[in-house]
């Protein structure tokens, strides 16, 4: 992967040698040089690895090379750099907005958990133990009871809604907060997709009644596929999880399931739980209604992480680097002048302003490229790599002819644009290379999902990376059973989630899995 040094000229633009431009660059090495000490070659900065060939490590140096990730020595867990951060932002001040519009407060609750708070409600906690890290020293002292760090705050906030909430008047209590959780993974980890800590906002909501906590389980999911598919245009699907995958102290769970081409997986997309009254029972959470009888609560809760964004960067990348969509690029336009020999650079970079200028004022995120130590076609393929929209170049004829020459990033589709309607344009193109991303991923996954009746059919679909479509009994004992039969080196079968959108289920329909009477389609994979 990249040396620190690469990144470092990335960003500081010191790299002078190397040009991206070459065909056959020297590929990162150790090499003894005669004081005898280990000297490492600098590594290329553009992609070297195809999505297609091999796409873990494709991922990973798309992730690097964009700017997007550093590593770091602690496993498992990344820096997420401003080219990255910057898209959470924009994810973050959408939902921010629109659950508060709902009525829902943020706050913050502590990042430690008692071990007593944390193993109150020990069904929920079980499976989940190995996963959670704990504090058990400060400096060379143990601590006389160890403290854990919150893999999810159900434990923190409950005992805090028991005590606020009295009667009816309490309640809706509808509470969200933006922080970080750690669960110690042992599986590989992924920057994003799998990381040790990530970022999120969980909403803990509690009402009188399960009719309004199931009308809000649906309003968040909405919000959560207006995330992927109107921001990341990344097509999803809207479900609810079976019994076997949903969240085991709810009482059910709703999901959007995204799915990965290359590697043939679903990957859950965020979730929105409706936890009924278990754990309002657990953690004694009653009010008082206005005929003065004391009922339990009804609970929500519902998050999505930093995950979308290693999502959004699987879907749409390509072996030029990162392609993101408009809505969530931090630069959706670089203007790159393209001076020649006899040309006066200042009046190049006048032109550049004037652009800039109309643009910003059309509400564009506008970046110049006005670096003197790098010829443009270098400059081209960084921006690519680094997935911006849409790029403007300059150079004397356009000066000449009062136009600029448009480039997609989504199509490399070029075109030349009179200079009175650039801003006009390069908002139409962000539109269309926004809908174009989303329309080509749908194209995609819809080819991936694979309607059958049969086990046979089942297995082939899934030998061929697809997602399967099912009549399904709903039975617990037959998705085990699908599991363990499914079982080998590329991780069993489950399934992702029943779709609210449901094909047509003629009378006599079977089970696919087990002959029986088939109660739904299932929506079925392997998984992340
Ligand atoms: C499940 C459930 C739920 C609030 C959400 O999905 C939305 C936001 N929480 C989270 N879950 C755990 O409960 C859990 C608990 C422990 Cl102790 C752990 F180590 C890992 C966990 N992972 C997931």
């Amino acid at each position: 992967m990249s040396s620190e040094a690469n990144q470092e000229e990335l960003q500081n633009g010191t790299r002078s040698t190397n040009k991206q431009g070459s065909k056959k660059p020297p590929k990162e090495k150790k090499e003894t040089v005669p004081s005898g000490k280990e000297v490492k070659k600098e590594t290329k900065l553009g992609m070297t690895v195809k999505k297609n060939e091999n796409f873990g490590d494709w991922y990973s140096e798309v992730v690097v090379k964009s700017g997007m990730i550093e590593y770091y020595d602690v496993s498992g867990c990344y820096i997420l750099r401003p080219w990255s951060y910057a898209i959470w932002e924009v994810l973050k001040d959408f939902f921010d907005a629109e659950i508060k519009k709902l009525g829902i407060q943020n706050s913050y609750f502590p990042l430690f958990v008692s071990e007593q708070a944390l193993t109150k409600e020990k069904d929920h906690i079980e499976g989940f133990a190995p996963e959670v890290a704990w504090v058990t020293k400060s400096g060379n002292t143990e601590l006389e009871v160890p403290i854990a760090i919150r893999p999810t705050s159900e434990t923190v906030m409950y005992p805090v809604f028991a005590k606020w909430i009295r009667g009816h008047r309490d309640l809706p209590l509808r509470l969200n907060q933006w922080c970080n959780v750690v669960r110690w993974e042992f599986k590989h980890p992924t920057p994003f997709i799998r990381s040790r800590e990530f970022l999120w906002q969980e909403g803990h909501t509690a009402f009188a009644t399960k009719e309004e906590a199931d009308e809000e389980v649906k309003i968040v999911l909405e919000l959560y596929r207006k995330i992927y598919e109107e921001y990341l245009a990344v097509p999803v699907v809207k479900g609810i999880k079976s019994e076997v995958e949903k969240f085991a102290g709810g009482l059910y769970t709703t999901t959007v399931e995204a799915f990965i081409p290359n590697t043939g997986r679903g990957i859950q997309g965020a979730t929105s739980h409706c936890l009924g009254q278990n754990f309002s029972k657990m953690f004694e959470i009653f009010f008082e209604d206005d005929k003065g009888e004391r009922s339990l609560v009804w609970q929500n809760s519902w998050a999505f992480t930093t995950r979308v964004i290693g999502v959004m960067v699987m879907i749409h990348g390509d072996d030029k680097g990162l392609v993101l969509p408009p809505k969530v690029a931090t630069v959706q336009v670089v203007i790159i002048p393209v001076p020649y020999k006899n040309v006066d650079f200042n009046q190049m970079l006048d032109a550049c302003n004037e652009v800039s200028q109309k643009l910003e004022s059309a509400g564009l995120r506008v970046k110049q490229d006005t670096r003197d130590n790098y010829p443009p076609g270098w400059k081209y393929s960084d921006w690519e790599l680094k997935g911006v929209p849409l790029r403007i170049e300059i150079g004397p004829k356009d000066i000449e002819n009062k136009q600029v020459r448009m480039v997609r990033r989504d199509n490399f589709e070029k075109e030349d644009v009179p200079l009175e309607k650039v801003a006009q344009r390069a908002a139409d193109l962000l539109d269309e290379i926004q809908a174009n991303l989303f329309k080509k991923a749908k194209e995609v996954r819809d080819l991936c999902i694979k309607k059958v009746f049969t086990w046979e059919d089942f297995i082939e679909a899934l030998n061929d990376k697809k997602m399967v479509l099912a009549p399904w009994c709903d039975d617990v004992e037959v998705e085990e059973d699908v599991k363990a039969r499914t079982k080998g080196d590329t991780g069993a079968a489950k399934t992702l989630c029943m779709p609210f959108e449901q094909p047509d289920l003629p009378d006599g329909t079977v089970c696919f899995a087990s002959g029986k009477p088939a109660k739904r389609w299932a929506l079925w994979g392997r998984s992340y």
